[in-house]
């Protein structure tokens, strides 16, 4: 019988933990990341566990920038490694984006299981790893602080999965667009990114990966309309106002 049944109603999310626990056991999710991931998942509750029409929007307008951007860099940490690293590796290729891993619990063993799984999925360069091109972020006190002078620290738009809060500014301060996913619409990450697509990572990234293609059809400037009529703080409310709209629905039949 297995542990958790398809007809289970909650059976996806509880599907999604399984990933990231096996990540765990496999050397890929640090501890604190399972804690993540509970963060997330309650977040994810409150937004109905589905794609809102805001986030649509959000990544609709991530596939521009992504596209729009010379020098795009896909950061990568334990949690989105373990969750989707084809779809990831696929991003990538799709939008010519770098990889780049880059933690901030540091540890060197989770680094290079987290380059191998990367390349299983696919990945020709995993940057990250290398200290002769590694170099420091400034404003940044944590091990993120340490990128690759041919990745991140040279990139102009920047994607940051799962993300805890000490970055973003960094990366804005250092003259980069940034572009998250974050359940939690209300985190410092959400707030401060340039483009935040509130939604789990794991039913988001086939969506971006699909606009991606989709837009790469487009010219410069309908990209660039795409990018500009973009709002992150109104898209950041109406995710608010959808949690409020479910949890006075939830308050009615209680
Ligand atoms: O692998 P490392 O060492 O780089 O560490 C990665 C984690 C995720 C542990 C680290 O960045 C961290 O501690 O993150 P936080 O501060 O817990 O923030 C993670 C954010 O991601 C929270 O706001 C969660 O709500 C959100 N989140 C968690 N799971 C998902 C998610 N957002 C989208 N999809 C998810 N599946």
């Amino acid at each position: 019988m297995p542990l958790i049944p398809k007809s289970h109603p909650r059976a996806k999310s509880l599907l999604i933990r399984e990933k990231l626990v096996k990540g765990f056991d496999n050397g890929l999710v640090a501890k604190e990341g399972l804690l993540a991931q509970g963060r997330g998942e309650a977040f994810d509750y409150l937004l109905g566990e589905k794609t809102t029409k805001s986030a649509k929007k959000a990544i609709r307008a991530a596939a521009a920038q992504i596209l729009l951007a010379e020098r795009p860099v896909i950061s990568i940490n334990g949690n989105i490694a373990a969750l989707c690293p084809k779809e990831i590796v696929k991003l990538s290729k799709q939008t010519k984006a770098k990889l780049e891993v880059n933690l901030f619990y540091a540890n060197k063993n989770r680094k290079q299981a987290i380059i191998k799984i990367l390349k299983k999925s696919g990945a020709k360069v995993v940057l990250g790893s290398n200290i002769s091109t590694s170099t420091k972020l400034p404003r940044i006190d944590s091990a993120r602080r340490v990128v690759d002078k041919n990745g991140i620290f040279v990139a102009d738009v920047v994607v940051v999965p799962l993300e805890d809060g000490d970055r973003t500014i960094a990366l804005r301060k250092a003259g980069k667009t940034v572009i998250t996913f974050d359940l939690n619409p209300l985190s410092r990450t959400s707030q401060t990114a340039n483009i935040t697509i509130v939604d789990n990572v794991t039913r988001a990234i086939d969506l971006l990966i699909y606009d991606s293609k989709k837009l790469s059809k487009k010219n410069h400037s309908s990209l660039r309309k795409i990018v500009d009529d973009f709002d992150n703080k109104k898209n950041l409310s109406e995710n608010i106002l959808e949690i409020r709209k479910n949890l006075t629905r939830g308050a009615k039949i209680a």
